[in-house]
């Protein structure tokens, strides 16, 4: 499919245009002419992407007090702030599209706009704060360093950025399941069932499988996406199985073996009725993510009408806005 053929408009001169930028492997900037499905395609793919950030810094969140060491609290807390520093990117991102930040956050809350299936799971014992960092972000590694070369200009600047803190992620919590497998036989039965528990989710982070996935054909089209859903959980399987090996844990995946004609490793099929579920706002922990989200929301109003009031005042003083 070409881009001209996914947009379905007909605009000649401009639509001509956006195609060779396209093609050409340019950017597409906030300014430029672009078909509406493309920004309406962006604008979901950007605001799923930011509420999972936000939403994301929940199940972690969850063990923020209860961190075994001051070291590791520091670490966990400067994640978190990360985590929120990507969804304000990713939010921002959005805005040059011209949709709100609080239209995206209200969508959120009212379960209109997704989040990432994976934030749905409950995080069990501290080790699952190191699963996170080594399976959740590095399938997150896997499927956002090619958004780096994503069409739109502010989305794939963004993805820079948010890539080499991931890296940081998945390294400390690399660094936490080393540890603890270095630990007591508890401590390797701890990170065993946050293995798991979390490979599965891990996996059906990519989304349904290539024949099931409605977007991805255009998204591909219009070089949003670069790969496949299955394409990269592939790369997923294959970059983490000797990470495994190397921890001493086992994947929770009997199919798991060595293709030596293919180079790389076939494995089971996820249970797509179960990610159906979650996306439907089924799973585990679905309720009471956005229930907290929207007291967080709630209970932040009245920083952002002192917020608005400040800058309303400083205004009718004639003050800078910057300073
Ligand atoms: N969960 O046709 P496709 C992170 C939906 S950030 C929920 O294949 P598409 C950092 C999909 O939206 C993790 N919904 O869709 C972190 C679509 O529904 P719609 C987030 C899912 O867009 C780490 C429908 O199913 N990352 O982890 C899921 O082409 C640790 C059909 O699917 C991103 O958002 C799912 N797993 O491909 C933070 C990356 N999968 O919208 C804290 C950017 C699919 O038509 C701690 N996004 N759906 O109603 C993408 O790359 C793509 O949007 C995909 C889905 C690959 C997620």
């Amino acid at each position: 499919m070409t881009a001209t053929e996914a947009t379905g408009l007909a605009e000649p001169g401009l639509e001509a245009h956006f195609d060779e930028v396209i093609a050409a492997e340019q950017r597409i900037e906030p300014r430029d002419w672009m078909p509406d499905a493309y920004r309406a395609t962006l604008i979901r793919q950007i605001a799923q992407h930011a509420h999972s950030e936000i939403i994301g810094m929940q199940p972690e969140g969850n063990w923020l007090t209860r961190a075994p060491s001051l070291r590791r609290k520091a670490i966990l807390l400067a994640k978190a702030q990360d985590e929120a520093g990507h969804g304000l990117y990713l939010y921002a991102a959005a805005e040059t599209l011209g949709i709100d930040r609080a239209e995206l956050t209200e969508k959120l809350i009212s379960g209109r706009q997704k989040y990432s299936s994976i934030f749905n799971y409950p995080t069990l014992t501290f080790a699952d704060v190191g699963v996170i960092g080594w399976l959740v972000d590095g399938a997150a590694i896997c499927n956002q360093v090619p958004l780096c070369r994503c069409s739109y200009g502010p989305y794939a600047r963004a993805m820079v950025r948010i890539c080499k803190e991931e890296s940081f992620h998945q390294r400390q919590g690399y660094e936490l399941l080393i540890t603890l497998m270095r630990g007591t036989d508890a401590q390797r039965r701890m990170v065993q069932d946050a293995v798991d528990r979390w490979w599965w989710p891990s996996l059906m982070m990519f989304g349904p499988s290539d024949g099931d996935s409605p977007n991805t054909a255009r998204s591909m089209a219009w070089r949003i996406k670069r790969h496949t859903n299955d394409e990269l959980r592939q790369r997923f399987v294959d970059m983490t199985v000797p990470q495994a090996e190397h921890l001493g844990v086992t994947l929770p995946d009997p199919a798991l073996s060595w293709n030596e004609a293919r180079g790389s490793w076939d494995f089971g099929e996820p249970d797509w009725s179960e990610l159906k579920q979650v996306i439907k706002g089924q799973g585990p922990c679905n309720e009471q993510r956005v229930e907290r989200r929207r007291a967080a929301h709630e209970d932040g109003a009245w920083v952002r009408e002192a917020a608005l009031a400040y800058a309303r005042k400083r205004r009718s003083e004639g003050g800078a806005d910057h300073d």
